[in-house]
Order: structure tokens, then sequence, then C-alpha cells
């Protein structure tokens, strides 16, 4: 789904660096949107606080003016979040908030393989697409002592509503997917390549993500209502072939064969983690972008969370937050951008004498930022 581009003068992105490395990527995708020249409209970014150390400083981790300037901007990007592991009164996690509070039910998480030739086929190439505002992440938990010691409960929420909204974005996304036709490199390719392309029918596909064998009210409602969606289509969706896979078995098949997938759609907990997984096949976290995407509004956050491990020492990798810039523009329609942004990438990665430790490289985030900079 695009959103509509008005000829803007300026793009207003609002900045959420939030927690550790958070900081020194989003400075990065930064620079790159500063570098694109007309192919946007002059950005101007509006520096804004979340996370876990706001919350320490002031005793809230999602101010209320951070919410008010971003219904103000046309975009924003967000870093990463440190939530502890432990419950702390008053503190909540900032971006699941921000994901309720902008309506932002989708998180479209490419994952895709940078092939060592241009004209070759990436050996991974699917979009997870997760819902996000429901499912465990309403974070409705209540602490029960009985008599046997405490119970923990959880809620679990799946609604029709934001199940067929979700399932609407994944039939939509994989429509917009590229139908190409992928020869090997030796082959002559002008017209073979363009006739080829004329008639090719890529099989775009659909998969919901579920466990519906075990849960089947909530899992069984997810799983119901997005097989309806084609059904209630208009035939708009029937060229999209639908599947479906148990979470556990999808997981397996993504390590054994992920070119079986093209547009996984899961709740909001199996996605997050199906992401991630995901991410290992492409060889980094550090790698991977995303969009919190609502109708209204689109925010970019790399995949990866705040790694305090390698924080302050500079070796962050900053692509998945510059292709999450990449991505956010490219969901408002500046698509020539985010095309130059995501060509400049593919280059530096495949060229691998600018990496980060996380890709076995000794670069620093600045080096890669600055090899970014270069091809652009
Ligand atoms: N950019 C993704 C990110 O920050 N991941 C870590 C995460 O989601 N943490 C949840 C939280 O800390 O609230």
């Amino acid at each position: 789904r695009r959103m509509a581009t008005a000829a803007r003068q300026s793009l207003k992105i609002g900045l959420i660096p939030a927690d550790g490395i958070g900081k020194e990527v989003i400075p990065a995708a930064r620079r790159v949107l500063e570098a694109i020249g007309s192919d946007i409209p002059k950005p101007e970014f509006v520096p804004l606080l979340a996370g876990w150390e706001v919350f320490v400083r002031s005793g809230t981790a999602l101010p209320e003016e951070t919410v008010e300037a971003l219904r103000e901007c046309d975009g924003a990007l967000f870093g990463a979040v440190s939530s502890p592991s432990r419950r702390v009164t008053g503190y909540s996690s900032p971006i699941v908030a921000l994901r309720k509070e902008l309506d932002l039910y989708a998180n479209v998480r490419p994952v895709i393989s940078v092939a060592a030739n241009p004209e070759e086929k990436p050996a991974v190439d699917l979009v997870v697409v997760r819902e996000n505002t429901e499912c465990l992440y309403v974070k409705q938990e209540q602490l029960v002592p009985t008599e046997n010691g405490k119970e923990a409960r959880a809620t679990r929420l799946i609604t029709e509503r934001a199940s067929r909204r979700i399932g609407k974005m994944a039939f939509e996304i994989a429509l917009g997917r590229p139908r190409k036709v992928w020869l090997p490199s030796s082959l002559p390719r002008i017209i073979v390549v363009e006739i080829l392309n004329l008639f090719a029918r890529k099989i775009q596909q659909v998969t919901i993500i579920h466990k519906s064998n075990v849960l089947s009210v909530t899992d069984g409602l997810f799983r119901e209502t997005i097989r309806q969606v084609p059904a209630d289509a208009n035939g708009r969706y029937d060229s999209v072939k639908l599947e479906e896979q148990i979470v556990d078995s999808a997981v397996y098949r993504l390590f054994r064969e992920p070119q079986i997938y093209d547009v996984m759609v899961a709740p909001n907990l199996y996605g997050d983690i199906i992401s991630d997984a995901a991410a290992a096949l492409v060889g980094s976290l550090g790698l991977v972008p995303s969009v919190n995407a609502g109708d209204k509004f689109i925010m970019g956050e790399p995949v990866h969370g705040s790694a305090p491990d390698i924080e302050g020492k500079g070796i962050a990798n900053p692509i998945a937050a510059i292709r999450s810039a990449a991505l956010m523009i490219r969901h408002m329609g500046y698509t020539n951008g985010a095309d130059r942004i995501d060509r400049a990438v593919d280059q530096v990665v495949r060229e691998g004498q600018v990496l980060t430790p996380d890709l076995g490289g000794k670069s620093s985030t600045d080096d890669v930022l600055n090899a970014v900079l270069k091809k652009l």
C-alpha cells in the first residue's frame, strides 16, 4: 500500500533514536536521506525522545510531546528500545505504545539477501507482514496468588477487524512484488529476458502463519478472517496464491527452503520471532529493515534491538536503519530515491570491502555510512 504523495516542498521526518545503538544508526539514516537530493522533497528532521533511558531520566518512556510532534510529521524513523526483562512500575514499552497510538497496524519486514551478481535471483526474498497492535502484545498480564504459588495470566487478543486489515495489507504487498524472470547471468539478456518478463507469472503468494490446530479460537479467527480476504475482493487478488502453515513447521521450512515463501502474514508474536529468525538467513539482523505502517502514517524501524553489548563502540551496522529510511520513503511513493538507496547499499554489501563485525568485517558504522554515501 503506497501513501499518497502530495506535491510537498519539504518532508517532515520525526527522528526517535531511543536507546543503545539506535542513537548510532538513526543519524546514519538521516545522513543518507539528506544526501539523496531531489528524489525526495527537502527533509526537515524533528529530533524526538522515547525509550528506557528517557524513562530513567524523566519517569516517562513515551513523552506526550513526542506523540503530538509525530502527528505533525509526514513520517518517522525509530531506532531501538531496551525495555528491561523485569517488571518496572510505571514503565511500558514505548514502541508498542507508539504503534497503537498512531494505529500503525502493520509491521512490514522484507528479508532479502544480496546476490553475488545483480543479475542473479536473491537466495532469500520474502516479506514478513506482522500484525502490530494485538496478540499477546496488548500486554494484559496479571499475577494471581493461588494456594500453589503465583499464577501468571496473559490475554491474547485477536480481532476480525485487525486480522482483515493485516490480511488486506499482505495481499496488497504480494500484488506489488516484482514479477521478474531470473536467468543465469551468462545467458544473453536483453531481448530474451524482456520477452520472458512480459509473460512472467511469478507466483505471488500469501502464506498465513498460525497455530490454529492448538489455538483454534484465537489463531482460528486470524486464519479464517484472512482466508476470506480474497473472496471479498472482487477478483483483485486472483493472481495471488493463498497458502497457510502452522508456525512451528513454518520456521523449519523457512530455514530449509526459504525460497518457498513470498509474503508471510502472522499475528504479532509469531511475526516478531519469524522475522528475526529470517534475518539469520541473510547474514545479520543488522541488515533487515522494517516499516510500521498505518493508513495515515509510516515509521521506519530497523528490526534489530538496542544491542547494549556493542553500544558506544561505533561498530553498529547502520544498514538496517538506512534501508528502513528507504522503505519509509518507498511507502510514501518516492520510489526513485528508495531504489537509489537500496542499490547503493547492495553494492557496498556485494563488494564486501566495508562491513561491520556482524558481517565478518572490521569497519565502523561511519565507514559503512561513508561507503553508502559514496555509491549514492
Ligand atoms: N528496533 C526494534 C527493537 O527495538 N527491538 C527490540 C524491541 O522490540 N524491544 C521491545 C521493547 O524493548 O520494548
